[in-house]
């Protein structure tokens, strides 16, 4: 029950919590759409199925993924880019969807980064045990624009570093419904994933899901 002034929100949502220069946690940004968000990437992965990237080291990434957009990350023995098609069907990686761009979107707003037109989503599923280590993202043609990034499934251990290698990274668990804006001074940042742990989540089981919206060029 509540006092009527906040009946148009959405879900609950608490304002953005700033984590670093540039860098946002929206948590329960995506509850209201959780379910379009999820049945767009059954959508998707129906069309370019979600698959183990090798990278340019030999190994196989233990996070499966998808993309849409009009540009899709890929790795394979010749290193990383962006590929406006899935080398698994030669053709174009299925469209964004609505839900998805509009998201991404609202929330970059909201973290105070306007008109943000992703052209790029990565969609990576993790089951337990996969882990993403640290990293910065650094293929896109341009550092202008955030990385929008939505958690959704099981949750995880997100590890947020400095600009250098070295620096220990903070943690923050992500959970179903949880929105992270990067930009700006952070927008270089490391960052990477710790190893899922097992559990039962009600509408994705033991998996989580995790959409990274992103302007490549
Ligand atoms: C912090 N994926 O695919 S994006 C990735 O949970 C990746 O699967 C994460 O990192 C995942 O590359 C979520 C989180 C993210 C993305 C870009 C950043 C965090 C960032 C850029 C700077 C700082
Ligand atoms: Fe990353």
């Amino acid at each position: 029950m509540t006092l009527g002034l906040f009946d148009d929100a959405p879900a609950p949502y608490a304002a953005p919590k700033v984590i670093a220069p540039g860098a946002a946690l929206l948590r329960g940004f995506a509850l209201g759409v959780d379910e379009a968000l999820l049945q767009a990437v059954e959508a998707v992965t129906a069309a370019a199925p979600l698959r183990h990237l090798v990278t340019p080291g030999g190994y196989t990434m233990s996070v499966a993924m998808s993309n849409c957009g009009a540009l899709g990350w890929v790795s394979d023995r010749s290193g990383y880019r962006y590929d406006a098609k899935d080398p698994l069907s030669g053709k174009p990686w299925p469209a964004m969807p609505a839900c998805f761009a509009e998201l991404a979107l609202r929330a970059a707003a909201e973290a105070g980064f306007d008109n943000f037109r992703p052209d790029a989503c990565l969609i990576n599923r993790y089951e337990p045990g996969a882990r993403l280590s640290l990293h910065q993202d650094k293929d896109e043609g341009t550092m202008d624009a955030p990385i929008v990034s939505v958690s959704l499934g099981l949750p995880a251990v997100f590890l947020f570093g400095g600009l250098n290698r070295g620096d220990k990274p903070a943690r923050y668990r992500l959970q179903h419904g949880d929105v992270a804006v990067w930009g700006g001074p952070s927008r270089l940042a490391h960052h990477g994933v710790a190893p899922l742990a097992q559990g039962e989540h009600a509408r994705l089981g033991g998996r989580r899901i995790n959409l990274t919206f992103r302007r490549a060029r």
